[in-house]
């Protein structure tokens, strides 16, 4: 008998980012005006920056340029988690890092299932940012053992959908037919559903508890939260989305506009209310809003500390109040603080802030296996090598807090004792994270290794 023939993961992954692309836009249609501003101002850009739209043609992500980043859901148990994430895997999404949002008030720990490499990040980027509830800091004894037995009894997943998993996982794979039935049977799990599964005085304990115990326990699945794609302009995005009756949250989080850009920019519109039924009375709820996000450069241990104390040394003196009254100030009091982290390449990397692929440059290609210089710094100077920043296709837990808490209602911030346990999620999931930063110095490492193998052997 021949093998049959497999669909590859990642085609798989572009399927179902599209297939719940159109369904997101066609549920929550202010995510459709959302994606058609960032469309016009992607498009405005490209029109004034023609060596970025080389750039982009060259890399083959022009026709991309606008699609989904990233979407996120919040899980309720550990079963859950350990199903999505076989789930994922399928789709060659897999866990990178563990962040710890109880430091900033929200009760959920997280992970980021995302395409590991950079060609499965070039054929589609789609990550799913994956929150599990930390039930463990519900106060209320009685409330949380209600709350567990309402998860348990839930099943998030379709029998179909969890046959299929156990076949891709046997078979080694999914055929055409099968890949396309999971993407449709996978895509339930991530649907929207206007009844609640609990009665309308459970709510309201739920919610009174935290909205996000509540937007995780009250319904038969974790509805995806949003959706972000791409844009070249943050900043223009966010000026613009009042013009379009949005109304964004108050400030763009992560670090300030800059001339190399660094980490993660983020915005998104205020979650907007739904009508749902409780038990046939008629309620609403709060959950559902769209994002933007801007990448830049991936920062090394030593960058990312220089970072979380520049944020930090912001935020005491400026915290942006969740109306907008200061946002202003805010953004002026992010950019003067941040004048202290090198905003050129060269620096940068003599300062060992940010990570680096290196390639060869035209000289190099010429010179393979004709050189003994085996020193990158060097090589560098005297022309033969090249440095292009790596860009951070991970997450910011300060950035995470403050998308949450603006889609959580003004009012709602609440304070959690931080109780980071990276071991108990791991149990939960089932296999460990990857550590971003292992993984970000492991590309460097290897592009300068190969480049100097070039160099002196001829071959990689
Ligand atoms: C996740 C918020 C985190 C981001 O972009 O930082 C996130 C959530 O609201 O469930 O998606
Ligand atoms: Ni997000």
């Amino acid at each position: 008998m021949s093998e049959p023939e497999f669909t590859h993961p990642d085609d798989i992954r572009s399927r179902f980012s599209a297939a719940m692309s159109e369904m997101y836009r066609t549920e929550v249609p202010a995510y459709g005006t959302l994606m058609q501003i960032v469309a016009d101002v992607n498009a405005d850009v490209l029109d004034g920056n023609t060596t970025l739209r080389a750039d982009l043609e060259e890399t083959d992500q022009l026709s991309r340029i606008s699609e989904e980043r990233h979407g996120a859901i919040r899980l309720g148990t550990a079963e859950e988690l350990e199903t999505i994430r076989r789930l994922f895997a399928i789709m060659g999404m897999h866990p990178v890092g563990y962040y710890d949002l109880t430091e900033a008030g929200v009760p959920v720990h997280s992970t980021a299932f995302r395409p590991v490499g950079e060609a499965a990040l070039r054929h589609n980027p789609f990550r799913v940012f994956t929150s599990l509830l930390r039930l463990d800091l519900i106060a209320d004894e009685a409330l949380r053992d209600t709350a567990r037995m309402v998860l348990d009894a839930r099943q998030i997943y379709t029998p179909r959908c969890l046959e299929l998993i156990e076949r891709a996982e046997k078979q080694g794979g999914l055929t055409d037919a099968e890949a396309d039935a999971f993407v449709a049977e996978a895509l339930e799990t991530f649907r929207w559903h206007p009844e609640a599964n609990v009665n309308a005085d459970l709510y309201k304990r739920l919610h009174d508890a935290h909205r996000l115990i509540a937007d995780v326990v009250s319904f038969r699945g974790p509805h995806i939260n949003h959706l972000t794609p791409r844009t070249l302009d943050i900043d223009r995005v966010q000026q613009l989305m009042p013009d379009h009756g949005i109304a964004p949250k108050a400030v763009v989080e992560g670090p300030p506009r800059r001339d190399c850009p660094i980490l993660l920019r983020q915005t998104s519109f205020k979650a907007l209310s739904e009508a749902v039924s409780f038990d046939g009375v008629e309620g609403s709820h709060t959950a559902r809003f769209g994002e933007i996000e801007a990448r830049g450069q991936a920062l090394t241990p030593k960058g990312r500390a220089l970072y979380d104390q520049l944020l930090t040394a912001t935020r005491a003196k400026c915290l942006p109040a969740a109306d907008g009254s200061n946002a202003a100030e805010y953004m002026s009091t992010l950019s003067a603080t941040f004048s202290d982290f090198p905003d050129d390449l060269t620096e940068i990397r003599t300062a060992g802030l940010g990570y680096f692929e290196w390639s060869l440059t035209d000289k190099g290609a010429a010179a393979a296996g004709q050189l003994t210089e085996t020193d990158a710094d060097s090589l560098l100077a005297a022309g033969y090598l090249r440095i292009d920043p790596i860009i951070y296709e991970d997450f910011l837990p300060v950035s995470a807090a403050g998308i949450f808490q603006s889609n959580l209602g003004d009012e709602s911030a609440q304070e959690f004792a931080a109780s980071p346990n990276q071991q108990h999620f791991e149990a939960d999931l089932g296999q460990p994270v990857l550590n971003e930063f292992d993984h970000y110095q492991r590309i460097e490492d290897q592009s300068r290794i190969r480049c100097i193998s070039i160099l002196t052997t001829g071959a990689a």
